[in-house]
């Protein structure tokens, strides 16, 4: 019968993957905790909060995406927020217990005449003693460097499903591209949270090699968020079937024990999901979660059944200057 183990060497195979993530659940469970235990607290979770500083009516084709201007999702496309209500938001997450701000835009790439604005929104929620986060589309290396002296902490930039699987999801831009931008990330001196979903249809052949290219970069990403798709009308993956939640629990686990340092987000989905479940995800070695009613623009469990769900679990919030 396989057992869990962890290897030592760097560079990481799907094979050396598969080994770890096909092993009998308890097997896999106790060695993702295990791993867990040596590098964070079991019982602290990291809580962000998410704002959609732009919504809607994005060029790029992701067959995931409500924002995409590509299909019809029924939503409706807004301006750029002023900064004073982006710092106004921020305040409430801060209420809530938030630690880190991710304000998110729907584009290809910021343009010129948007950095001002960005930066003044940076510096606004770090004023605020906050972390703060973005995503953006594609950077250029002036303004992953703007960003950074502006404050930013963290850059989202998700590689979202494996190599072969992307062009099934993605046609406006390439595998490539994305991992391009993460470099003029990791080089400005921004950290790195970089992902991708499950339940697009892909194998889980796919999974692991999304894993295996996140590992196998020259430095982990500090937070690797795992979404579980939120199917949205009108867009090609609006009919895609649930993922098995036991076949969910062994990416989470996998993604702890392949990127043992880094913050695994149990990100989109958690609405569909049951408390056991995630109570599973947490064992398995997810620490950080978005809190709020919403996420970009679907719906989240918000902070009166998070609260209760921390209760059951004797799970506490972690502090920024635990981080
Ligand atoms: N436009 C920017 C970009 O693509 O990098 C940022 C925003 S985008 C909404 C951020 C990430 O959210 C995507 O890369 C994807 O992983 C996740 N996401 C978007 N829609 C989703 C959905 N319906 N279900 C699950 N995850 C989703
Ligand atoms: C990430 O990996 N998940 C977040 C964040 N990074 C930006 C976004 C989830 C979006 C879910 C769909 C929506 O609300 O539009
Ligand atoms: Fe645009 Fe980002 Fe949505 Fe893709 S995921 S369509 S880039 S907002």
């Amino acid at each position: 019968m396989p057992e869990a183990q962890t290897t030592d060497a760097g560079i990481w195979t799907v094979e050396k993957a598969r080994a770890i993530h096909d092993a009998p659940f308890n097997n896999l469970l106790f060695l993702a905790q295990t791993v867990h235990r040596q590098n964070f607290d079991p019982n602290k979770v990291q809580l962000s909060r998410l704002l959609s500083i732009k919504t809607g009516g994005c060029p790029e084709d992701c067959g995931y995406c409500s924002q995409s201007a590509h299909y019809e999702t029924g939503l409706k496309a807004s301006k750029l927020m002023e900064v004073q209500r982006v710092v106004v938001e921020a305040t409430k997450a801060r209420e809530t217990g938030a630690t880190r701000y991710c304000m998110g835009a729907a584009w290809r790439n910021p343009k010129p005449r948007d950095m001002d604005a960005l930066v003044a929104m940076v510096e606004g929620v770090k004023a605020l003693g906050m972390e703060t986060c973005m995503t953006l589309g594609m950077l250029d290396v002036e303004q992953a460097a703007r960003l950074k002296q502006a404050g930013l902490d963290y850059y989202n930039h998700n590689i979202d499903t494996s190599e072969r699987y992307y062009s099934e999801i993605i046609n406006t831009r390439s595998f490539a591209d994305r991992i391009e931008t993460l470099e003029q990330v990791r080089q400005s001196g921004i950290k790195v949270c970089c992902g991708g979903i499950v339940g697009m249809g892909e194998d889980p052949a796919d999974r692991m090699n999304m894993l295996v290219t996140l590992a196998n970069l020259p430095e982990h990403p500090e937070s690797v968020p795992i979404n579980m798709l939120i199917p949205i009308p009108g867009t090609p993956l609006a009919g895609a079937g649930p993922i098995d939640p036991i076949d969910f629990v062994r990416i989470i686990a996998l993604a702890r024990i392949m990127m043992p340092k880094s913050y695994v987000r149990l990100s989109a989905g958690r609405t569909a999901m049951t408390d056991e479940m995630q109570a599973l995800c947490f064992f398995a070695g997810a620490n950080s979660i978005f809190v709020g009613d919403t996420l970009l623009t679907t719906d989240n469990p918000g902070e009166d059944k998070d609260t209760a769900l921390f209760q059951r679990l004797g799970i506490k919030p972690m502090e920024l200057d635990t981080q």
